[in-house]
């Protein structure tokens, strides 16, 4: 069975402790590999080789970090096949999805900010014949990035590379549940010449690594992706310590379907935006509003679409929906189903767990789940369920779906379809979310702001923000 390793100091060890936890494969339901059940002496270890690191890495030259940070984006690139089936054997999502989605965005993840951090800069204000004032940005010190299981390397780049570009020094956590992709990281930060303790990263469980690293006196700011409940137990440990935070969390987000959408482009990416990662996508839509005219329509082909979806083996090339990515994860997605037909649904297809046969017989699969006829108040409709299951509602006004739309706590997302292009921007203003798609779904723009409002988040990632976030502005100002 393969011993994962922490990575501090640029070596790869494991835990001082020398404890390990077993990693499962979700499609087979048995341990395949082990990894460093790691706490707080780890953390600290990793803090003390962040501490060297930092004094010469925080001055080396931007050209210098940004070629460091590509090739690392290169050598991923050149791993991709074996990223993807790593990523796809330990998160349990379609081999054909780590290998589209997953990996290249990682890979993207380091390009693009090894090639935003050359073009980081900021302001002067000058004061006439008085002064002049210019802002330094400097970068804070140890970042503690710390990310979830859903897209694995997808995150846990998407937290580092801008926190190494903008010159500090990390010690980062990926979920003990998909901890593989983030060791094979680390060799290729090793391959690629990352200085040794500019990168730390400790694998364990949250409660004893995520928190220590949360709770260090030398860790100023967080980065953090995961459910609202953890959250906002990170925001108590960090926030009287006034650290910075940047929280990415639970979703519950609204499809508005009106009359007058291009049809056939709504129900390819609707299907998508219901089922793509098991639904384990925070960004997924799970609320879907449709308007009354085209209700039973939209009913029976979403419902046709759906049966064709193939749940299976995710290592086989026609595998739409793979495992979900734990026994406990899928005991959570059917106990809302079930309180789903508790609380009045009607399940038009699915809501079983599936068994897939041969090698994945003991794996854990659920079927694509659509539920109809439930009030938009209820639990199944105001709590993240995380899984592959939407429910259906109707609409007759702009008015009563708003009102459905921004019931629950969550304000992640949201996505819209119509062809009426006042109507777009009318209802997208209206809607409470960090995001709205408008006639498409997960199409990102890297520069732009990534986050969400109430219980989905504080801050945003991506582009500047994200570059700011892990830098001190200083205000510097020059009598004349
Ligand atoms: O996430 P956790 P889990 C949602 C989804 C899911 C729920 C819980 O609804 O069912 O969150 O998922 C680390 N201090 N999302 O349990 O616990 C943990 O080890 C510091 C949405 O996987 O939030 C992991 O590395 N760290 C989300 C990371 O936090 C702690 C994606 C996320 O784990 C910690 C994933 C603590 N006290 C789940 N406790 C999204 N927005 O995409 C845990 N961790």
């Amino acid at each position: 069975m393969e011993q994962l390793k922490n990575y501090v100091g640029g070596a790869l060890v494991p835990s001082a402790n020398g404890a390990t936890l077993e990693n499962f494969n979700p499609a087979t339901g048995e341990a395949y590999s082990c990894l460093p059940d790691s706490d707080e002496v780890d953390v600290a270890h990793a803090v003390n080789a962040a501490e060297k690191a930092f004094p010469s890495w925080s001055i080396t030259p931007a050209e210098e970090r940004s070629r460091i940070l590509l090739h690392i984006s290169q050598l991923m690139e050149r791993d991709l096949e074996r990223l993807a089936l790593a990523e796809s054997t330990d998160q349990g999502k379609p081999v054909a999805l780590a290998r589209t989605v997953d990996i290249p965005r990682a890979v993207t993840n380091f390009r693009f900010f090894a090639s935003s951090l050359m073009h980081f800069a900021s302001e002067a204000h000058p004061m006439e014949q008085a002064a002049v004032n210019y802002t330094l940005r400097s970068p804070i010190g140890i970042a503690g990035c710390i990310s979830p299981w859903n897209l694995p390397l997808y995150l846990f780049t998407w937290k580092i590379a801008p926190a190494l570009a903008s010159g500090n020094c990390v010690v980062a956590k990926p979920s003990e549940l998909t901890p593989v992709t983030a060791f094979m990281l680390s060799s290729l930060c090793i391959e690629a010449g990352l200085p040794p303790g500019v990168l730390n990263i400790v694998h364990g469980s949250g409660a004893k690594v995520g928190q220590a690293i949360v709770a260090h006196p030398d860790v100023p700011a967080i980065s953090f992706t995961g459910g609202t409940m953890t959250g906002r137990s990170i925001a108590q440990t960090a926030s009287p310590m006034f650290k910075k935070l940047s929280l990415e969390m639970g979703g519950k987000n609204p499809v508005i379907i009106f009359a007058d959408c291009n049809y056939p482009e709504m129900l390819k990416t609707t299907v998508q935006s219901s089922f793509s990662n098991q639904g384990e996508i925070c960004l997924c839509g799970s609320r879907i509003f449709v308007e009354r005219s085209l209700y039973k329509r939209f009913k029976r082909d979403f419902i046709d679409a759906a049966k064709s979806l193939k749940v299976g083996d995710p290592l086989d090339p026609g595998t739409n929906l793979g495992a979900v990515v734990s026994e406990a994860h899928r005991e959570k997605i059917l106990s809302y189903i079930a309180l789903a037909q508790d609380e009045g649904g009607t399940i038009l297809f699915g809501g079983r767990k599936v068994n897939p046969g041969g090698r994945c017989s003991r794996g854990w699969f659920v079927e694509p789940t659509i539920i109809e006829g439930l009030p938009y108040t209820c639990r199944t409709n105001q709590e993240e369920i995380f899984g592959p299951v939407v429910t259906l509602t109707p609409f007759d006004s702009e008015e009563e779906v708003l009102r459905y739309a921004d019931s629950t706590q969550y304000g992640l997302a949201a996505i819209l379809w119509t062809e009426s292009l006042t109507r777009a921007h009318r209802v997208a203003a209206r809607i409470h979310s960090g995001i709205v798609w408008v006639n498409c779904w997960l199409l990102r723009d890297l520069r732009t702001p990534f986050g969400g409002t109430k219980n989905s988040g504080l801050g945003r990632e991506g582009g500047l923000e994200a570059l700011r976030f892990f830098t001190e502005p200083k205000n510097i100002c020059i009598k004349l």
